[in-house]
């Protein structure tokens, strides 16, 4: 090995490791998963930091919707979707308790409790 090779090496190395070590700074990738399905949600209640998204996966056949019933921050909402493949996600950047509605089936709601990530 040349000692050009064995630099280009290292620095390849490095430039790895560094990546490495962003992604996880970051806080990014952080994820839960829910099962949109006829008609109800699984699971029913959800504990997650703050910055977590949560992906809606729709299971069922049937047409149905995710949507914030009570919460801090905005307003969000998947629309009716219909059939099992559905994914729709929110990320959740303030803590606190939000109540998660499908607005065609009144039994079906879940909670979403958002800890704030410790500084
Ligand atoms: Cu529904």
């Amino acid at each position: 090995m040349t000692l050009r090779w064995a630099v280009a090496l290292a620095g390849a190395i490095v430039v790895a490791a560094v990546l490495a070590l962003g992604s996880t700074a970051s806080g990014k990738g952080k994820a839960a998963k829910v099962d949109v399905d006829d008609d109800f949600f699984t699971p029913t209640s959800l504990e997650v930091k703050e910055g977590t998204t949560v992906k809606w996966n729709w299971v069922g056949d049937d047409v149905h919707d995710v949507t914030k019933g009570s919460g801090p921050g905005k307003f969000f909402e998947s629309g009716p979707q219909e059939g099992s493949g559905v994914l729709f996600k929110h990320e959740f950047k303030k803590p606190g308790k939000y109540n998660i509605i499908c607005t065609l089936h009144e039994e079906m709601r879940m909670k979403v409790k958002v800890k704030e990530k410790k500084k």
